[in-house]
């Protein structure tokens, strides 16, 4: 594989609400972005991607788009897009955007009219079938667990959504929504983005509406919509117009197999640079995060992808709690080994914002702190079960998106330095310890090792490029692997585990490792080799 830019780069992904608010407002927004600009570059990082700012009527947080080409004036205008892009390009940092067209919001005019009557010119711009208010064309659940279809009254028909009733989704079928969609794409890289991070792109060809669904477990009830056959030719046109920019395209593409996701993201053939896995989101049964599984999961990843392909590596985003609060102790110590385990991977890293300063999940006291719609279902529904108002929020809010959307902690300050109204999300409380200031203050900090961890992606071809091999330890909580490019060989040995392990170790050649400073204490390599909790060790050996 030849060598591309972005094998050596980090993603930082931006929720803008939650970044840094201009304005008063308590909400984050776009020149809160600009101003912040400064901060990213001497993180070390090259990509910033920032999740939707377009029109929107906010059910899903932007991402139900009324207006593909206006900016929601909560984030500002788009003019201060493009000061941004024109700010961050200066700056040698390239910016991604969310392209969301599996779906648009009910407010979209091309639904509005859809709506209007069976021969409306935009009604083939969605999906729907004869129903009636009790008969729903099929049994499929969207991703809320509810039915997929909602009834029309004005038509008599109902309209298909994976998502929530206010984000319908569109009919990939159509060539002139295609057609759209591609204008709207082309637009967006003219105006100056670098590329787009494709939201829920594995879902957009859908199975005859008579399909079966087999199995109510796993991805059961979501196969109709899950990298269905067929999805190849879209695919195939949007990677044209990617190609011709040479932008970069991050898919968000579960149900894309390891197997599968090689052809995905070929170098030269693929659909998309890399994509994102969602299979490592692994809980255990009493909903805590399962170290061990996560691991395994990676590991095959990481080998399936291992010939041909590209993995982005993350372990946090704007959908899913705090990484060290849902697998492991919310200590400094643990987000560090977490940072260690996956950004020497191969793959190209993401970090979520906050995640390189340690921001943990937040505790939420009150129904009305929860702001993620889904979860608010979930709320009730306990309720209904008869759960008392405690422990239906302590249950719904437990893995809920909300944790990783709470206000960025800049610094000790009233309101964390985030803004000087009333935020739109709690606070969590521990933001005058854990914040952007005093971690900046302070050497060895997580801050500075993931700024170091940046820099060594940047520096050293072995990491950016090598292969890598997974290291049997006999302990399957600890993350051993090797990464080697040529005569140079990278070791990396890392317990995820809130207790010490000890490693065997007894198949690894020990010669010619030297240590690599990453603000940890040294430690000799031996046959059985002890590791405290959360303890990390990378070595490097040279042989020329
Ligand atoms: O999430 C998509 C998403 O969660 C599913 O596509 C996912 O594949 C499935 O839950 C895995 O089982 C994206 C955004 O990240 C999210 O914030 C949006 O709410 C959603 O799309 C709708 O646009
Ligand atoms: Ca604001």
């Amino acid at each position: 594989m030849a060598d591309k830019w972005w094998q050596e780069a980090t993603i930082y992904q931006i929720y803008p609400r939650s970044f840094k608010d201009s304005n008063g407002d308590g909400k984050g927004d776009l020149p809160g972005i600009l101003e912040k600009l400064p901060y990213l570059k001497e993180l070390g990082i090259d990509v910033i991607w920032i999740n939707p700012v377009y029109a929107s009527p906010m059910v899903d947080n932007g991402y139900d788009i009324s207006d593909y080409y206006a900016i929601n004036p909560e984030f500002g205008t788009l003019d201060d897009l493009r000061e941004l892009l024109k700010q961050a390009h200066a700056l040698g940092l390239k910016v991604i955007m969310d392209l969301v067209v599996n779906h648009t919001s009910d407010q979209h005019p091309w639904f509005k009219e859809a709506r209007k009557s069976k021969d409306n010119p935009y009604r083939d711009y969605y999906l729907w079938q004869a129903a009636s208010p009790d008969k729903m064309p099929n049994n499929w659940k969207s991703f809320q667990g509810t039915s997929a279809w909602t009834y029309d009254e004005k038509t008599q028909e109902a309209y298909f959504h994976i998502f929530d009733a206010k984000q319908p989704d569109l009919n990939w079928k159509n060539p002139r929504l295609r057609q759209e969609i591609y204008q709207m794409i082309a637009y967006w890289l003219d105006f100056g983005l670098d590329g787009f991070r494709l939201d829920a792109i594995s879902h957009l060809q859908k199975e005859p509406w008579d399909f079966q669904i087999k199995s109510w477990e796993g991805d059961g009830p979501w196969a109709p919509f899950m990298n269905v056959k067929g999805i190849e030719s879209y695919m195939t046109e949007i990677k044209a117009i990617f190609d011709h920019y040479g932008a970069l395209s991050v898919g968000e593409a579960s149900g894309v197999t390891s197997q599968e996701a090689p052809a995905w993201t070929d170098a030269e053939t693929g659909f998309m640079t890399m994509i994102i896995e969602w299979e490592h989101n692994r809980r255990t049964p009493d909903n805590q995060g399962d170290v061990a599984g996560l691991i395994a999961v990676l590991k095959r990843w990481q080998e399936d992808l291992s010939q041909r392909g590209w993995n982005a590596l993350y372990l946090e985003n704007h959908d899913i709690p705090r990484i060290i609060s849902a697998f492991g102790d919310a200590s400094q110590a643990c987000a560090k080994a977490f940072a260690v385990a996956y950004f020497l991977l191969r793959g190209t890293p993401l970090i979520f914002q906050g995640q390189e300063i340690g921001m943990t999940n937040g505790l939420f006291t009150s129904a009305d702190q929860i702001d993620s719609r889904s979860v608010k279902l979930t709320y009730q529904d306990l309720l209904a079960q008869g759960l008392s108002e405690k422990e239906a929020l302590a249950q719904a809010t437990q893995w809920s998106r909300d944790h990783a959307r709470l206000p960025m902690q800049w610094d000790a300050s009233p309101q964390a330095g985030f803004t000087t109204g009333q935020p739109w999300m709690v606070l969590n409380s521990n933001y005058q310890t854990r914040n952007v200031q005093s971690q900046m203050a302070q050497e060895g900090s997580l801050f500075y090792l993931y700024k170091r961890l940046i820099a060594l992606r940047h520096q050293e071809a072995v990491i950016s490029r090598g292969s890598f091999s997974a290291l049997e330890t006999g302990q399957d909580r600890v993350f051993a692997y090797q990464r080697e490019l040529d005569d140079k060989a990278y070791l990396i040995l890392v317990n995820l585990a809130p207790q010490k392990l000890t490693l065997d170790l007894s198949n690894l050649d020990l010669a010619e490792w030297q240590e690599l400073d990453l603000f940890n204490q040294p430690l000799i390599l031996q046959d059985q080799l002890d590791l405290d909790a959360y303890d990390y060790h990378v070595y490097v050996r040279s042989r020329k």
